[in-house]
């Protein structure tokens, strides 16, 4: 039987060889694993855990907030709040930053997150999974303010996801490569499945909501209709389509097998970028994608060296195998 090599083990020996993983970013990391893994036990008992259903709520998005937002959301405050590696967090749930408490400790990391990604598909038994990224506060700063968190993705530490799905996933990045961790249920442990994922460069499988074609751009359009027009058309080969609606699944298949994720701008609403976030969704996802050797744009620079503006600030996403994102970026400059 092949050696197991747990979360931890995986960090120190990183920290050994990069000497990017300090015992505070250590702890971060497996406080927030530890965290996925409530979530998921809370995601796995569904409607026997009586936490399925909208929870009668909003959140800063005018999203309707299902249960299990909001227990996903408290969940990863709970945990991460006491540790004294964090000097803040923020949430797609909630309008502000949320401080660290007076009677902790406050650390050198914020903590930016996506609780619950995919809350459409909850309450029907589709992968959903959580988004985090991991910046540096300011020097010093232990009380930080929402425009200490508005950093560029190149600045982001650390990355990953988790995926409720068949397998419970932990996808991690420090900087030196994307490792991917499965949870084994019986020891309650995460253990190193895939070292180092690489996402081909070429792709026959592509990922939007086509439902919204009509409303596409031209390059969009344009990129989209030569996939569709497959082996009689200007590409030459016929191409496939998956649209699963949680980011986290259709990454998640993108960095196993390759594929092009696209959740452009469109004529909808002309004045927002797209619907998916920057800092805790696009930010991350762009440093996974890029760091297994992807790219990652918003149609016209990449993602990870946009200047946030706000906290909550929406962007387009075009991600995964690097000549297709060259090819649909380059149509958007044409
Ligand atoms: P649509 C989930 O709500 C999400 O934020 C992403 O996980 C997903 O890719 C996208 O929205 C799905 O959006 O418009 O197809 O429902």
């Amino acid at each position: 039987m092949t050696k197991r090599i747990s979360l931890t083990q995986h960090l120190i020996e990183q920290q050994r060889l990069h000497n990017k993983i300090p015992s505070e970013l250590r702890l971060l990391i497996e406080v927030v694993g530890r965290a996925c893994k409530s979530i998921s036990h809370a995601v796995g008992k569904g409607a026997l855990g009586e936490v399925l259903g909208s929870a009668g709520s909003e959140n800063v998005q005018g999203e309707v907030q299902k249960k299990l937002d909001v227990i996903s959301n408290e969940i990863l405050l709970e945990a991460n709040e006491w540790g004294g590696h964090l000097a803040g967090m923020a949430s797609e749930e909630m309008e502000t930053i949320h401080p660290i408490p007076n009677r902790y400790p406050k650390g050198e990391y914020l903590l930016m997150f996506d609780p619950l990604d995919g809350s459409s598909n909850i309450d029907v038994n589709v992968s959903i999974g959580t988004i985090f990224s991991v910046l540096k506060a300011p020097e010093g700063m232990t009380t930080p303010s929402e425009q200490d968190f508005l950093q560029p993705g190149t600045r982001q530490v650390a990355a990953g996801y988790a995926v409720y799905g068949p397998q419970t996933v932990l996808v991690l990045t420090t900087g030196d490569g994307v490792h991917c961790f499965t949870l084994d249920r019986e020891m309650g442990a995460w253990v190193l499945t895939q070292r180092d994922m690489q996402i081909p460069e070429d792709t026959k499988e592509f990922a939007i909501n086509a439902s919204n074609a009509r409303h596409w751009y031209p390059p969009v359009k344009r990129y989209v209709d030569e996939m569709l027009a497959g082996s009689t058309g200007p590409r030459g080969k016929d191409f496939n389509m998956r649209w699963i609606a949680s980011m986290v699944a259709d990454v998640h298949r993108i960095l196993n097998r390759g594929g092009v994720f696209m959740y452009p701008a469109d004529a909808r609403e002309p004045d927002k970028p797209g619907k998916l976030r920057l800092m805790y969704e696009a930010n991350p996802m762009a440093f996974i994608v890029e760091q297994a050797g992807g790219a990652a744009t918003n149609g016209d620079q990449r993602i990870l060296d946009i200047q946030p503006e706000k906290l909550h600030q929406r962007v387009a996403v075009f991600l995964g195998s690097k000549n297709e994102v060259e090819r649909v970026t380059g149509y958007h400059k044409e």
